[in-house]
């Protein structure tokens, strides 16, 4: 008798006609078989080597270079289930609509059935999806970012307890686009892009928007956080999830080295971009990794800015849209080195300055977990690490400071349901407009927002041990529009200020936001920052507040009725502390 699996792949292979149907079994001989279709397709180049052994170089197609926010659809059974902050197509509609794009969409191409696990191979938190695609660079990519191939097949055996994801590159065209989830049914359809987040079903689609639904149901959380262990002297290591939007810093942060190592402080990295949660025996949130590899943000990668990151990418990496030198070694804006002469663009074109940047803003890479130097032996513990603080962040020019604590739990709610944070090149559309980002979740969240923050509200009325909750903001500008703070490294300075908060220490100053370091509070010796610059950079303005308490209350009036009371109160709260602290 034919397995769920089976009927599935039968099923999508009647609809997307392939010539072929591959069941993929996750070996480095398939791996070095699917790079070679890259090669063969024309978009894909392997590079040096010597110095980047095993690496390869993908060109996505020009207009498929970032998330499509405006093309991804909840397809839940009403509207009101998605919410208003998603786009909504109702199921049938979005089946006939994307079934109709997906109908021998393979047709003259092979059909590649990878089954993957998310989460360490051994966790009870794990769970199988099965990614349908007619895109080797998908396969490869799959191979890097999950367990995938046998070891999955394994897990799932003859059982139905897998999300199914179908994907094809369709003809690339914008116009034929959509990823659209269905919710109730735990299905991924994706067709027309071969872009990161659009094409890998796993990232986002499953492990954030499909998974955030599981949680709710079940009672636990799926986030997009990264999460790291900070070892303090004595080697004691607490760990901590922090969720900024795409681009806002996440890997880097994750990845950090930090500039107190000498001080006995360094950072361990278990992921750097989605946490799955639950609550553990022990009374802690314990979170694990579903993925296995970091797809992050190439420009601004330097030696100055993350040697981990640069140290980590020198053997078995797949690049994506950077740009390449002439000895064909990637290259980027922010790599340390100025443009070499006889610079291939992110095109595949000869670069000079006029070309704009030579590597797409949001050009990747592709790599193993555990090729960076900072992996923490944790990182696979089936357990999940315990977690003692959630910090939210974002890119804010003005208004939040480089960090602040909330109250307790339901402020730390309200933090983050009133996040924002200017929009990057990670997914298409304007660079650097403000938007309001709850958690960092706006793109991500399978079902209505509002439903969401009760669901946050909930699970802190169930865990024993609650973490701490943080905001931070490494983008705050001078007049001059310079980074007020100088960033990667440096920020260990405010996680160990975090930590001393979350073991009853550190100096702290009461603000109508909530806590911020008092002025002697954060760690600063080797840092060359002036007096006036900290001040800014802990300030809370109450102009900027009010217009921000605005936003947010035209942001919440989106949700009517569903918007939970704890929510409101906590709006109502803040505006009382402000009155109180507004200068007469
Ligand atoms: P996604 O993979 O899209 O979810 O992004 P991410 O949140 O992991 O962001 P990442 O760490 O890749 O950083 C995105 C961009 O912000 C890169 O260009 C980084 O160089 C830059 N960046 C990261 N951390 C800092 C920081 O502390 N200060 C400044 N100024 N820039 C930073
Ligand atoms: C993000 O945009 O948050 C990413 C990259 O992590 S993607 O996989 O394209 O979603
Ligand atoms: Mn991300």
């Amino acid at each position: 008798m034919a397995s769920p699996l089976e009927n599935w792949v039968d099923e999508t292979a009647r609809l997307t006609k392939p010539d072929r149907v591959v069941y993929c079994d996750g070996s480095e001989a398939e791996y070095q078989r699917m790079v070679g279709e890259m090669l063969r397709g024309g978009d894909s180049v392997t590079l040096n080597e010597k110095t980047y052994p095993n690496c390869h170089l993908h060109r996505s197609s020009p207009n498929d270079v970032a998330r499509t926010e405006h093309l991804t659809f909840i397809c839940s059974a009403t509207k009101d289930a998605a919410g208003p902050t998603n786009n909504w197509m109702d199921p049938e509609g979005a089946k006939n609509r994307v079934g109709e794009l997906l109908d021998g969409a393979m047709r003259g191409r092979t059909m590649y059935v990878v089954p993957y696990i998310l989460g360490p191979a051994s966790s009870p938190l794990s769970k199988v999806g099965v990614e349908a695609t007619d895109s080797p660079y998908v396969v490869a990519s799959m191979r890097i970012m999950s367990r995938m191939g046998k070891v999955a097949t394994e897990r799932l055996g003859s059982s139905s307890d897998f999300v199914p994801g179908l994907h094809s590159l369709g003809d690339l065209d914008p116009l034929r686009r959509y990823i659209v989830h269905f919710p109730e049914e735990k299905l991924i359809w994706s067709v027309g892009s071969g872009y990161g987040g659009n094409a890998l079903l796993g990232k986002k689609c499953f492990a954030l928007r499909i998974a955030s639904v599981m949680a709710r149901e079940q009672g636990w959380m799926a986030e997009h956080m990264l999460i790291l262990g900070l070892e303090s002297p004595g080697g004691k290591v607490t760990y901590m999830g922090a969720a900024f939007p795409s681009a806002c810093g996440k890997t880097n942060l994750a990845m950090m080295v930090s500039t107190l190592e000498s001080q006995g402080y360094r950072v361990w990295t278990v992921g750097d971009d989605i946490a799955w949660m639950k609550i553990a025996e022990d009374g802690y949130l314990h979170a694990i990794n579903p993925e296995a590899g970091f797809f992050g943000v190439a420009p601004g990668t330097g030696m100055k800015t993350n040697p981990n990151v640069m140290g980590a990418l020198t053997k078995n990496t797949l690049f994506t849209n950077t740009a390449m030198t002439a000895s064909r070694e990637p290259w980027w804006e922010g790599i340390g080195d100025p443009p070499p002469a006889g610079l291939i663009n992110w095109k595949g074109e000869p670069w000079d300055s006029s070309k704009g940047p030579a590597a797409h803003p949001n050009a990747r890479y592709t790599v193993p977990a555990n090729q960076s130097p900072s992996i923490s032996p944790q990182w696979e513990a089936s357990e999940g690490v315990p977690i003692s603080a959630f910090i939210f962040g974002g890119r804010r020019a003005r208004t939040a400071p480089l960090v602040y604590e909330s109250f307790d739990w339901q402020h730390g709610v309200f933090v983050g349901a009133t996040m924002a944070s200017e929009t990057t090149a990670a997914a298409t559309g304007d660079v650097g407009v403000t938007r309001r980002d709850p958690m960092a979740m706006l793109p991500f969240c399978g079902y209505n927002m509002a439903d969401y923050f009760s669901h946050w509200l909930a699970m802190g009325k169930k865990i024993p041990k609650p973490p701490k909750i943080f905001h931070v903001n490494w983008f705050r500008r001078d007049a001059d529009g310079k980074f007020l703070w100088p960033g990667y490294g440096e920020n260990v300075r405010v996680l160990k200020w975090i930590l001393e908060r979350v073991e009853g220490r550190g100096a702290a100053q009461e603000t109508p936001i909530g806590y911020v370091p008092a002025i002697n509070g954060l760690t600063l010796d080797g840092l060359k920052i002036s007096d006036e610059a900290l001040r800014e950079l802990l300030r809370v303005n109450p102009e900027d507040w009010e217009a921000e308490m605005d936003d947010t209350k035209d942001f919440f009036t989106k949700f009517g009725d569903r918007l939970p009371d704890a929510i409101r109160q906590e709006h109502e709260k803040l505006a009382r502390r402000f009155q109180r602290a507004v200068p007469a």
